[in-house]
């Protein structure tokens, strides 16, 4: 499978809404996958990222290939190493931290990522990764030591996302971090969407049904949404078709 990206530009173009479920395999074992993926293949959830920011060594592997026997939904890596690289899923986020001032998140880690990818089928997609404050330190920032960018500041949010989409990105992430306490603002989605021309994914902090609508209504392309579903797989009901 190598339309990922064409896919979802078609998708949009349709007027189509995505929404990723993002499992972390660091939270989710391969035993639990089977239940989970049925709520997922239920719901109106149109890709399923897999990643985390701290996770062993095989276990993203392990947990790919236990979900690929349960779904038809396209499998992305939303890597937070280069050890969560796998050929049995169909495309890589390939994330630069645009948002920091790590080189090792900016180029480091892709560099050290190319001896695995050069023999892979992953489709690769370059990703403007940007980190937004959003009510308390999340993973991202302990594990990369950047510093998020200030959510007050919508200009150089705004910004930052349009150098990546000049960079060559082909999507941006707007991220306010694995359970942040407060997901992006509509405001914040809506100006950076305007000066875009490349999709936009948001995600962070996303726990209901009207946080998820706040998000498209005003430009989201692509919704991304983990903690909620590990908190509460009740969730997943009130995104049916
Ligand atoms: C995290 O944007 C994703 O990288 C999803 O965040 O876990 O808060 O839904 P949540």
């Amino acid at each position: 499978m190598k339309e990922i990206y064409s896919n979802i530009l078609s998708s949009i173009s349709e007027g189509k809404r995505l929404l990723a479920v993002l499992i972390d395999p660091d939270k989710m074992t391969v035993e639990m996958a089977s239940g989970f993926i049925k709520k997922v293949n239920e719901s109106i959830a149109t890709h399923i990222f897999v990643g985390g920011s701290i996770v062993d060594n095989h276990a993203t592997e392990n947990l790919v290939v236990e979900v690929k026997k349960y779904t038809d939904l396209p499998i992305v890596l939303f890597p937070g190493d280069v050890t969560q690289l796998t050929n049995y899923a169909d495309a890589l986020l390939f994330l630069a931290l645009i948002s920091g001032d790590n080189p090792e998140y900016l180029i480091g880690k892709h560099i050290q990522a190319i001896s695995k990818l050069k023999n892979s089928n992953l489709e690769v997609i370059p990703t403007g990764y940007i980190l937004i404050e959003s009510g308390r330190q999340t993973a991202v920032e302990k594990v990369t030591k950047t510093k998020p960018l200030s959510r007050q500041n919508i200009l150089q949010i705004v910004d930052t996302a349009k150098a990546g989409e000049l960079l060559g990105m082909r999507l941006i992430y707007l991220e306010a971090g694995s359970g942040a306490l407060h997901p992006l603002t509509a405001e914040m989605i809506s100006f950076v969407k305007q000066e875009l021309k490349v999709p936009l994914i948001v995600g962070g902090g996303i726990k209901s049904k009207q946080q998820l609508e706040t998000a498209y209504n005003n430009g989201a392309d692509l919704v991304v949404i983990g903690t909620a579903f590990e908190n509460d797989v009740s969730f997943f009901n009130e995104l049916r078709p």
